[in-house]
């Protein structure tokens, strides 16, 4: 552990801005995703394993309400469920972005049944999430909130789908899309927040590189979804087998 003096919050920022190095938006199979060079099935195959991943989130930020004794955080970081799980009468707009993300599986020709009963949910994907889930739960709310600031990278990875899916994957229906194009303000809204819980826990070098640490293990948790996934739909996976 370092004890020398702490980097000054900008520095501090700075530092974790440039773990975007690691962003999973580099990844080889992400890079295929968004230049439109994956066949349909493999794009099934990819919503129905992230669809793992949205359904985690609310869970993963329950527990960090669960370990979080101040009040004036839990009441803004309940949002975070909410805009997941949908609220008031979960219907349209209300119904919140697991909907919205079975909207693009169905967008793209899986079926609702196909996303819930998670049949295609990959070993390595399911590794990945739980490892995520259960880092927020035995963790203290500090740190997990941390964990959720590789979302400071996430608008452009949102922008470029929207930007390239239409006219890379015509097939997809366009209100599919819909996700990509919601998230991006709320995940600007949560990065602030989580850019102001990292700067006030990163009193020390010590817990500052602390943080820059449980940062790439979360972008090692993105980037194994995307390694599971690549390794379970290869260009030449039988028909049989193809979401
Ligand atoms: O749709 C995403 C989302 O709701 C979240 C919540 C946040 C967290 O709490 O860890 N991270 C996250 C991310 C979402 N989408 C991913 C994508 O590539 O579409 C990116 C991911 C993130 O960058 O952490």
């Amino acid at each position: 552990m370092s004890d020398q003096a702490p980097w000054s919050p900008a520095e501090f920022e700075a530092r974790l801005r440039a773990k975007e190095a690691g962003y999973h938006i580099h990844h080889p199979f992400n890079k295929r995703l968004n230049s439109g060079a994956l066949a349909p099935f493999q794009v099934r195959g990819w919503v129905a394993n992230r669809f793992y991943y949205q359904q985690a989130i609310p869970m993963k930020d329950a527990a960090v309400m669960s370990n979080c004794d101040d009040r004036a955080t839990r009441r803004r970081w309940i949002e975070r469920m909410l805009d997941h799980d949908g609220h008031g009468d979960h219907e349209g707009k209300n119904a919140g972005g697991i909907e919205t993300w079975t909207r693009l599986g169905m967008a793209c020709g899986l079926s609702r049944d196909d996303l819930w009963s998670n049949r295609h949910v990959q070993p390595g994907t399911r590794f990945a999430v739980d490892a995520y889930v259960n880092f927020a739960r035995r963790s203290p709310w500090q740190e997990a909130v941390i964990s959720s600031l590789t979302e400071m990278f996430a608008p452009k990875i949102h922008a470029d789908r929207l930007a390239g899916w239409p006219s890379h994957y015509p097939w997809i229906e366009a209100e599919g899309l819909g996700y990509f194009r919601s998230r991006i303000p709320l995940a600007q809204r949560d990065v602030e927040h989580g850019l102001e819980v990292a700067i006030a826990y990163g009193s020390t070098r010590a817990k500052q590189e602390r943080a820059l640490d449980i940062l790439q293990f979360k972008l090692d948790v993105l980037w194994s979804l995307l390694d599971a996934c690549e390794r379970a739909y290869p260009d030449n996976l039988h028909e049989d087998r193809r979401p």
